[in-house]
């Protein structure tokens, strides 16, 4: 949407400011190419930033007190004053990512002014996009906007990542990560110990296509449930093994990996007596090893080794770690029987969304095979350009030049 329809809206929201311009805080959302459920093990992702995205018009306040409205009707307003320890909102309600973005800052600095928002977004919720995060992002840029204050990239990027835990979900640092630092045209491998990201351009000819399940993954419900259980779970098989090895209980994934052969690592962990976690392991350690090989798949321009990776991720994803839903594999088979060069659920799984590859000729095949293969049985045809859509690499979050218009 236009900046200047976003203005006139913050006008019938909150009334016209009296002095200074309406701004707008601006938050991609994310696409992960690779490496799912592996960067709360501390083992390298590849995401790409999206096109769509999280739009703030913020106007800041003289008070602390912030008040949010959604133009998306189904979200009730929301408003909290902004300090270090901010009372939550019942579980699951939107407004608690806004808090999530104000107790970080307000953590980090004293006596911020909070501001009037009025939040615009154009990507699917609960769709495995990262809508939560881009929303922490977004109310950030504005918070530290309006108050003049600015942290470091990577630094910010860390302390969102712990901030968005306000939630109740024990999340990796991916999402803000790739949000805050993402390049267009380019996909990013994110290292997190410590944290770097690392371009790599998309080749012009391949085309990521994104569709969604028309299953909600609410984070807010049974799928935190299943999220957090999964983190546990990485954790113990980790220390159980690094405990066999001999080596410190406290050694994380990438010094484990580093330290011991895989074939070892995972011999070690299909003896310890639980077959859940031995299986837990087994697909983190190989999404380790897959996001490295499709790294250099991407810079080799080998369609075709990427798009095995993508099913070689899908299949562990499904099996080892149980995170699918046969929506999800439906949409994978139909995706790889429309000619993509592979496919997989991206995002944490439970709903949400799958990513093909293709060549950029072919995606009108792929999506009007999803159309009709999938959407029409459904009945969800009429709306398939809403839950089907080419990702286009994309720059990260910024707050726009008053006036600039962005469409
Ligand atoms: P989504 O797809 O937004 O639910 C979650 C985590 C990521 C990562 C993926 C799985 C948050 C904010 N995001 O993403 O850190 O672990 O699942 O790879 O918790």
């Amino acid at each position: 949407m236009a900046s200047t329809h976003l203005d006139a809206a913050f006008a019938r929201a909150f009334g016209a400011p009296a002095t200074g311009a309406v701004q707008v805080a601006r938050a991609p959302g994310r696409v992960n190419l690779i490496g799912e459920h592996i960067d709360y093990c501390g083992l390298p992702v590849l995401p790409m930033a999206l096109r769509q995205g999280v739009r703030i018009a913020f106007h800041p306040r003289s008070d602390r007190e912030t008040r949010l409205v959604n133009r998306d009707p189904r979200f009730a307003p929301s408003a909290f004053a902004v300090n270090a320890s901010i009372p939550p909102a019942a579980a699951g309600d939107w407004g608690n990512y806004a808090r999530a973005a104000a107790q970080a800052l307000a953590q980090r600095f004293r006596n911020l002014r909070g501001v009037d928002a009025l939040v615009d977004s154009d990507l699917p919720i609960a769709a495995g996009l990262s809508s939560s995060s881009a929303l922490v992002v977004a109310m950030a840029l504005a918070l530290m906007h309006a108050n003049q204050v600015t942290v470091a990239p990577l630094e910010l990027m860390e302390f969102l990542g712990r901030g968005e835990r306000y939630v109740g979900t024990a999340g990796g640092g991916m999402d803000q990560a790739i949000i805050l630092g993402a390049r267009a045209g380019c996909a990013s491998r994110i290292d997190f110990h410590p944290l770097r990201l690392t371009p790599t351009a998309v080749p012009p000819d391949w085309q990521f296509i994104v569709a969604w399940s028309l299953v909600h993954a609410e984070k807010s419900g049974a799928a935190r449930q299943s999220y957090n259980e999964r983190t546990r779970q990485c954790d113990e098989a980790r220390r159980l093994v690094a405990t066999r090895l001999g080596q410190r209980e406290d050694i994380n994934y990438p010094a484990l990996l580093a330290a011991t052969p895989v074939e070892q690592l995972l011999e070690v962990a299909g003896a310890t007596g639980s077959d859940v976690l031995a299986r837990r392991f087994r697909h983190v350690v190989t999404e380790g090893i897959r996001v490295r090989q499709a790294e250099a798949a991407m810079a080799a321009h080998d369609l075709a080794a990427f798009g095995l990776l993508l099913d070689a991720s899908h299949q562990s994803l499904r099996g080892d770690y149980e995170v699918s839903r046969p929506e999800l594999d439906r949409l994978v088979e139909l995706a790889r029987e429309a000619g993509a060069a592979g496919a997989r659920l991206t995002g944490a799984g439970f709903g949400g969304s799958i990513v093909a590859l293709c060549r950029a000729e072919r995606a009108p095949e792929v999506i009007a095979a999803l159309r009709e293969r999938f959407y029409a049985p459904r009945g969800a045809a009429g709306d398939v350009e809403r839950y089907v859509f080419r990702a286009e690499p994309s720059a990260g979050a910024e707050v726009l030049t008053p006036g600039a218009s962005s469409a």
